[in-house]
């Protein structure tokens, strides 16, 4: 099964993007990691694409999504439909 890609633009030690990390733990879902602080590039293409530097921000198939709750409740909706890691 492939579902959209999901790409999660964050850092380590802000608690909105561990609240998303720890529901993409729980439903074991597939994931790539974009560290702002960590990788340039990353910062750099979020601050392109949305005019902020705000994380945790999920682009599904590029399309950015804000705010951590709203991130969760999509998940949750769409698990069934998204990859998991194996
Ligand atoms: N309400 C947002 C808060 C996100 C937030 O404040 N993130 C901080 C890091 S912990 C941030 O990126 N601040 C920098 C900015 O917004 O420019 C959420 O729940 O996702």
């Amino acid at each position: 099964m492939s579902g959209p890609k999901l790409e999660l633009f964050k850092f380590d030690s802000c608690p909105f993007c561990v609240r998303v990390m720890m529901k993409l733990d729980q439903l074991n879902i597939k994931v790539e990691l974009r560290d702002i602080l960590s990788d340039p590039e990353s910062y750099q293409r979020l601050v392109n694409d949305t005019g902020r530097r705000t994380v945790p921000c999920l682009y599904i198939d590029g399309k950015p999504m804000f705010e951590s709750a709203d991130i969760n409740a999509w998940l949750v909706e769409n698990s069934d439909k998204l990859e998991k890691n194996s």
